[in-house]
């Protein structure tokens, strides 16, 4: 058998494309709840108030990212915009009902990711906001009854708003301690229910979706980099507080790895590939590997980036590592230097790619890879040294909801048994050490990329659709029916 007895299976999910309830339970806003809904073609925008003049509008998320946030604006929700997030799929009012469906599939484990302004409305409140607890409380409660054992998320991919207007986000070392405080009050309160946590999601999408990753509104290559170590040190503090509290609690990190491949032979796109991997991994090294590898430093040093640290950082950064390594995985990207002539890639992850010639894609631009998960899962572990975890894996499709209310979604099972099939090989003939494989999406969920409904991910479907009309009724794909068996069988059976 190729998968160990006790390996997670399970579904992956973030409150801010699932939870919804976002004025609910004493809920403060975040930075989700400031997206609007975009498309493949058409950016998500983010929504700002002129502090002076109290005028609104709106800004691409990417100008954001790359431009920051026009002086004199704050980020705002306001009226006469569509939000996705704030009812998301109403996990908060289905959540019973959804984690029954999961204990159905056979689910050992459920990441989800908990909404900091649900705990701290502002960030900076006293004491938590007792509500918020007992919502999550009545969740572990309910993945307990199944033996579902959670994987929690504390910042998937929101900062509460008043951090955002307040300090700039993350750029600022304010945030740490806040962080440390939020992620103490719960790794404590939620003791013996909740064992794995993850800090950031993605942390390397600093780079490129700053405003989600890091809540940032300036775009500078310096605050993002600050962002980053800021990140750094509060999940350093993390893993320091975790193990305090029992040494049985694990704190991992997670990052957003596609292998890179080279288009052509050419020894100079090979190298281009390994700087494109290495864009993802000097995170790895610094959070996982305890230390700034040197390729980052001259990086750093020849765009000019001067870090403010604290006395104790690097210290901190060596003694604290992430317990494990977690990271999402679509399928891999691939570079060259002929990259104008070439046709482009779309997806995720696949600014600046081109298109591989060797793998079929879907509307959206993704493809399947039938080796990128045993190439990443070899590459981490050669790398690390340290357990590993698929917490995001899986394919964004339309799916038609047939007059009998079946959904047939093939091409999801055929793009996990392929993805599933790779993992098993690097764990079977290669020996990587893999705790276990959340496939993202488990429940339909909002796009963060496009903020869109139809581009679904789901064993479940949930009726609602890009205006936010429906019932939120659920009903199981053609993909529950196969991933039960896949469960029941340890991976054994795929077909
Ligand atoms: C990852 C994010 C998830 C999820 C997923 C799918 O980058 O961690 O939050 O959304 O990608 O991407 P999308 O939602 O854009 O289809």
């Amino acid at each position: 058998m190729a998968f160990p007895e006790g390996f997670l299976w399970g579904g992956a999910t973030a409150a801010n494309q699932y939870e919804g309830g976002w004025e609910e339970g004493g809920k403060g806003p975040n930075t989700s709840d400031a997206m609007t809904s975009g498309s493949h073609t058409v950016s998500r925008q983010i929504t700002w108030r002129n502090t002076a003049t109290g005028e609104t509008g709106a800004l691409p998320v990417y100008a954001v990212c790359e431009e920051g946030l026009p002086e004199g604006l704050e980020v705002a929700v306001v009226d006469g915009y569509y939000y996705p997030s704030h009812t998301a799929t109403d996990f908060y009012h289905h959540y019973a009902e959804d984690i029954a469906l999961m204990g159905e599939m056979g689910f050992k484990c459920f990441r989800l990711s908990m909404n900091w302004a649900r705990i701290f409305p502002t960030g900076e409140e006293a004491e938590p906001n007792t509500e918020g607890l007992a919502f999550y409380d009545a969740v572990f409660d309910e993945c307990a009854k199944y033996g579902i054992e959670p994987l929690v998320t504390l910042s998937h991919y929101e900062t509460p708003l008043a951090l955002v207007n307040k300090y700039g986000g993350w750029k600022s070392r304010e945030l740490i301690d806040l962080f440390v405080r939020y992620a103490t009050c719960v790794m404590k309160h939620y003791q013996g229910k909740v064992k794995y946590w993850l800090t950031f999601n993605e942390i390397n999408m600093m780079s490129m979706g700053s405003f989600m990753a890091g809540g940032l509104t300036d775009g500078s290559p310096h605050a993002k980099a600050q962002a980053a170590h800021n990140q750094f040190v509060a999940s350093a503090l993390t893993v320091r507080s975790a193990h305090q509290i029992s040494p049985k609690i694990m704190v991992g990190q997670m990052l957003a790895y596609n292998p890179i491949y080279s288009y052509s032979a050419d020894p100079a796109d090979h190298l281009l590939a390994m700087e494109r991997e290495r864009d993802a991994l000097w995170y790895a090294d610094v959070q996982v590997g305890g230390h700034y590898p040197a390729y980052r430093l001259r990086e750093m040093e020849r765009a000019g980036i001067k870090l403010e640290m604290g006395e104790n950082d690097l210290e901190l950064l060596a003694t604290y590592p992430a317990d494990f390594l977690s990271f999402s995985c679509y399928g891999g990207s691939t570079v060259s230097l002929r990259q104008k002539e070439l046709e482009v890639a779309s997806g995720n992850l696949a600014f600046g790619m081109v298109k591989n010639p060797y793998l079929e894609t879907n509307a959206w631009g993704w493809a399947t890879d039938p080796y990128c998960l045993r190439i990443a899962l070899n590459e981490l572990y050669d790398r690390y040294h340290k357990p590993l975890w698929i917490v995001e894996n899986g394919i964004g499709w339309s799916d038609e909801v047939k007059a009998d209310g079946s959904i047939h979604d093939g091409y999801r099972i055929d793009y996990l048994r392929k993805n599933i099939q790779s993992m098993e090989d690097a764990v079977e003939l290669d020996g990587v050490d893999l705790m276990g494989y959340t496939m993202w999406g488990c429940i339909d969920l909002v796009s963060a990329g496009t903020g869109e409904m139809r581009k679904r991910y789901g064993f479940v479907y949930v009726d609602r659709d890009d205006e936010g009309k429906g019932t939120h009724a659920r009903s199981r794909k053609d993909s529950f029916y196969w991933y039960k068996k896949v469960i029941e069988s340890n991976g054994e059976d795929l077909d």
